[in-house]
């Protein structure tokens, strides 16, 4: 394709300077091969040109279509998606080794025991020693006279009430220990005339000395044992012997 156009132009060179020689000069401006001056036989074709330009890109042809290219190359990675819902719960684990702890809770048992056994036997012995039976009430006193909210306080401060008497027997075991008049845990401060136990209830016994209570002067709420066995109403703020009574 290339070569016609270069072996056309030649062609049409050589057949001008065979019909004029005068216009030669001309010719070998235009043309790369002149035959010139005397009319002569056609020589053998000289070789080929140069490739000329490249032509334009032709229409799409009409052919049939070709096949499916491979696979383009892998794209970037997405965004990491939303957690999933949670698993389902595993089976439960196997029993830890307990046998260490389980030996020193047997051997705090045993000591505990061991314990209680003691203060049983230490109670007992008590008791005895005291002259009273198991779940009589101890009756003592540290020998010091306070007025009524302190002895309340000492009492407390061990674990214990202020001395009541319930019944006859229990108001001589306080008086034997008591060689003074001695508070009793009974008063009339929440409602006058009214004489309840400080620990809560109703009076349930009495032992009034005659025309007790009276109330007397600006008024008398507590209650003490006299040295005969008798009671009187007496001011709160008035020191008497601090008598305390212990469950045994
Ligand atoms: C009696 C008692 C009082 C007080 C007074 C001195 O009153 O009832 O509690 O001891 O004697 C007249
Ligand atoms: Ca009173
Ligand atoms: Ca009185």
């Amino acid at each position: 394709m290339h070569l016609f156009p270069s072996l056309s132009v030649l062609f049409l060179c050589v057949a001008r300077a065979s019909l004029e020689t005068k216009t030669c000069l001309d010719a070998e401006k235009t043309c790369s091969v002149v035959a010139c001056s005397v009319p002569v036989t056609n020589g053998t074709p000289g070789r080929d040109g140069r490739d000329g330009p490249k032509g334009e890109k032709g229409e799409p042809g009409q052919g049939l279509r070709g096949l499916q290219g491979p696979p383009g190359k892998m794209g970037p990675p997405g965004s990491t998606g939303v957690p999933g819902a949670p698993g389902l719960k595993g089976q439960k684990g196997d029993r830890g080794d307990n046998s260490a702890i389980e030996a020193k809770l047997a051997n705090l048992e045993s000591e505990l025991r061991n314990l209680k056994a003691q203060l049983d036997y230490t109670k007992k012995l008590q008791a005895f020693s005291l002259g009273k039976k198991s779940g009589q009430k101890l009756y003592l006193t540290n020998g010091e006279k306070l007025p009524f909210h302190k002895v309340k306080e000492l009492c407390e401060r061990h674990q214990a009430t202020v001395a009541t008497p319930r019944n006859a027997n229990e108001n001589q075991a306080i008086q034997k220990v008591a060689k003074d008049t001695a508070f009793l845990g009974i008063t009339d401060e929440k409602i006058e005339g009214q004489f309840t136990y400080v620990t809560g209830g109703q009076l349930a016994y009495s032992n009034w000395k005659k025309d007790e209570p009276n109330d007397h002067g600006s008024g008398e709420d507590c209650v003490v044992l006299l040295q005969d066995g008798l009671w009187n109403d007496i001011s709160c703020s008035s020191s008497f012997l601090a008598v305390c009574e212990f469950q045994v």
